[in-house]
């Protein structure tokens, strides 16, 4: 997002939670373009004084616990920064009386997978995780303080969006690295998901901020595809067969078993349309990482 926002010729300030060993990897080499602040979601005060100095015009929260399955291990946590993280930011722009846009990075988890598919806005929700619960507080909080307050806040209904800065315990970035060590742990194969790519999801959450009226958009390919056949991928890559080792660690309480997106509005009202999909993207995070 912040090499988008570069690009356009923004001036970009980022928020930086502080941690003993340097957390900042993925930002290093735009790090002397940026302008950081200390903050953290679950501190207001943090977020107002960050707010203050930067007085932006537009601000993308990307900012959360984001990994379902340690949302089991943390769920209050999860809960706080995912969630209430929200609220903490949209009455700190209501406090300093700001006019920024906002963009919240919603989810494809507000669906619970009983519903093949595909999924769109008109969706019912009905979260199968903690992270998924705290993502739908920050859907409704944004969706409340746009109606009440009339603030410009768009919630982008992302699914999976994967790219070489994919955490390290994401499944597609599991699955590259058996794909080099020839060997590979897993938890669910059998769960489908709509994988793109970040890079263009970064450009519609830009789009929806440049749209007259704030709306809500689904972000997906319109394909789903098994862990399985990701793997198959990533072996046909490399042209060598992967042992994949089934871990019950890595299976969850609770599995949303199938995410498969409509992006029919989003292709409609922001002319946004997915273009790297299936073993391209697998390819495109395979040749990253060789880099
Ligand atoms: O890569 P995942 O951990 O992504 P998940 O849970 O779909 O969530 C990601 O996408 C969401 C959008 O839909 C975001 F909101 C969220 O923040 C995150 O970016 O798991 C994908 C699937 C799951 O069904 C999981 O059970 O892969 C299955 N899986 C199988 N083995 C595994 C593993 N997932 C992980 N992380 N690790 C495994 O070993």
């Amino acid at each position: 997002m912040a090499e988008l926002l570069l690009s356009k010729g923004y001036e970009v300030h980022g928020l930086v939670r502080r941690s003993s060993s340097f957390n900042t990897g993925r930002i290093d080499h735009i790090r002397d373009k940026l302008t950081l602040h200390y903050g953290d979601m679950t501190d207001p005060f943090s977020l107002m004084w960050a707010l203050k100095k930067a007085q932006p015009d537009e601000i993308y929260n990307f900012a959360a616990q984001s990994h379902v399955q340690v949302s089991w291990d943390t769920p209050y946590y999860t809960a706080q920064t995912t969630g209430i993280g929200v609220l903490n930011l949209l009455e700190s722009i209501r406090v300093l009386g700001l006019k920024s846009k906002i963009y919240q990075a919603s989810t494809s988890e507000l669906f619970s997978g009983k519903d093949q598919g595909p999924l769109d806005e008109k969706t019912p929700f009905d979260p199968a995780s903690p992270y998924g619960s705290a993502k739908l507080y920050g859907f409704n909080i944004a969706k409340n303080y746009r109606e009440a307050f009339g603030m410009f806040i768009c919630n982008g209904l992302l699914f999976n969006h994967e790219s070489v800065r994919r955490g390290d315990n994401f499944v597609t970035k599991k699955i590259i690295e058996g794909g080099k060590k020839g060997t590979v742990k897993l938890g669910n194969m059998q769960a489908c998901r709509d994988w793109g790519y970040a890079p263009e999801y970064v450009e519609a959450a830009w789009r929806m901020l440049q749209q007259p009226e704030p709306d809500d958009f689904v972000i997906a390919t319109g394909e789903t595809h098994s862990i399985w056949q990701f793997v198959r991928w990533v072996e046909e890559i490399t042209g060598k067969k992967i042992e994949v080792i089934h871990d019950p660690a890595y299976d969850r309480p609770n599995e949303v078993p199938i995410l498969w997106g409509n992006p029919a509005k989003a292709e409609q009202v922001l002319g946004w349309k997915a273009s790297t999909k299936g073993k391209d993207l697998a390819t495109k995070m395979y040749e990253a990482e060789k880099v």
